[in-house]
């Protein structure tokens, strides 16, 4: 087939996710055009069936908002006419959804009928989307895609309960390479964090309000008075000065590193020993479903779909949202022995296979083959 992709080409999960669906697809065969204003971030290799077309918005002296909306619905009319495309899939609703709505209208007004896949991610829905300035606009456009998804069914449900839509809603839940993250770390590297063989955790994030990063630092300093850690925080954004400014105050300051943006986290995740997610909310929580896939136990809270992905008691444990100190006692548990530490670690391995690329991917090419079957008919 050949399909159109369209997607924050960021480090956000949304885009990660939108990145690696392009690319399994594009390893069984199909054709995809990925639609965004940025190389995504994951898209490094070169690939004989992917083709990435960026959306440049013209500025002029008129413009305060460059209008990115149309200047996307314009090149979606162009990429799909010259390219033969089938169908659309868009990831997340904002403006990607009601821009593809006017994109298929164009193509209709020429005779060429393109359907539209919807996947919602979280924000989208739960924080941006149902904003009263947004709420109308994402309403119409999920009604008039053809399909719609979701990550998890807290955000099917949240969906629901956000937005006055009556229209189906297909679950297909996040998904995991998990041969790519299953990696033996790498001693040197491990080595050079932690000399003393302290413990290694990790948070990886965009560094959001919403990610509560403060109560990662918290909880790790926690874990830290009782045995030796060292604590990796990855990715970038606004509340990172902030997390920065707290931890050169505390004691701790030396076993704490913020890496910024990584693009290679199957190389970081597998040297690491605990996983560390303080969200307020998640709808799924990917990062945390890639630690799982590097054999690497997670400690989060207990909100959105995280309980969709994170077992309590088997690959890791969840917390009320702000429970630093649960989250500290918990993480304690895990490292209590080896053995203890080595089940959780195994049953984390054995949750990210649930969510396996070969598992998951399947499921948007039925809904593909649905879509284009319709159409010919
Ligand atoms: O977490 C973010 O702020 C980024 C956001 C995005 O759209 O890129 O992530 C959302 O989508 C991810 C992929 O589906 C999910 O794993 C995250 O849980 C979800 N974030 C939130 O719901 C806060």
């Amino acid at each position: 087939m050949n399909i159109a992709i369209v997607c924050y080409p960021t480090f956000g999960g949304s885009g990660v996710l939108a990145t690696e669906l392009g690319k399994a697809l594009a390893d069984k065969g199909h054709n995809i055009h990925f639609i965004t204003y940025q190389q995504p971030v994951r898209l490094s290799h070169f690939h004989t069936n992917i083709f990435y077309h960026e959306v440049r918005v013209p500025t002029y002296p008129l413009f305060d908002y460059p209008p990115y909306e149309t200047a996307l619905s314009s090149m979606m009319v162009d990429v799909i006419t010259n390219n033969n495309i089938q169908l659309m899939h868009v990831h997340y609703a904002i403006p990607h959804a009601s821009a593809a709505y006017m994109a298929k209208q164009i193509l209709k007004k020429q005779g060429r009928h393109v359907p539209v896949i919807t996947t919602l991610h979280g924000t989208d829905i739960t924080l941006v989307g149902r904003d009263k300035t947004y709420k109308p606009v994402v309403t119409f456009s999920m009604m008039e895609s053809d399909i719609l998804t979701a990550v998890s069914h807290n955000l099917k449900e949240e969906t629901y309960k956000n937005f006055d839509i009556d229209k189906n809603i297909e679950v297909i839940h996040n998904f995991v390479d998990v041969k790519r993250f299953h990696r033996k770390p790498v001693d040197a590297f491990k080595q050079l964090i932690a000399p003393n063989g302290e413990k290694i955790i990790v948070h990886a994030s965009n560094f959001r309000k919403v990610k509560r990063v403060e109560d990662v630092i918290n909880t790790f300093l926690l874990i830290n008075e009782k045995m030796p850690g060292k604590l990796l925080l990855l990715g970038d954004g606004p509340e990172r000065p902030y997390a920065e400014s707290i931890c050169r105050d505390c004691a701790a300051i030396n076993n704490i590193k913020f890496l910024g943006k990584q693009e290679q986290m199957e190389d970081i995740l597998p040297i690491a020993d605990l996983f560390l997610l303080t969200s307020e909310y998640e709808s799924f929580g990917l990062a945390a479903l890639e630690a799982m896939a590097a054999e690497v136990p997670v400690i989060s809270t207990n909100a959105g779909g995280l309980p969709e992905i994170n077992i309590n008691g088997y690959s890791g444990y969840m917390s009320n949202v702000g429970d630093v100190q649960d989250m500290a006692k918990n993480a304690l548990a895990i490292f209590k022995d080896k053995e203890t530490h080595n089940r959780f670690k195994a049953n984390a391995l054995a949750q990210a296979i649930k969510f396996d690329i070969d598992n998951i991917v399947p499921q948007y090419e039925k809904l593909y083959e649905s879509l284009v079957f319709e159409l010919a008919q």
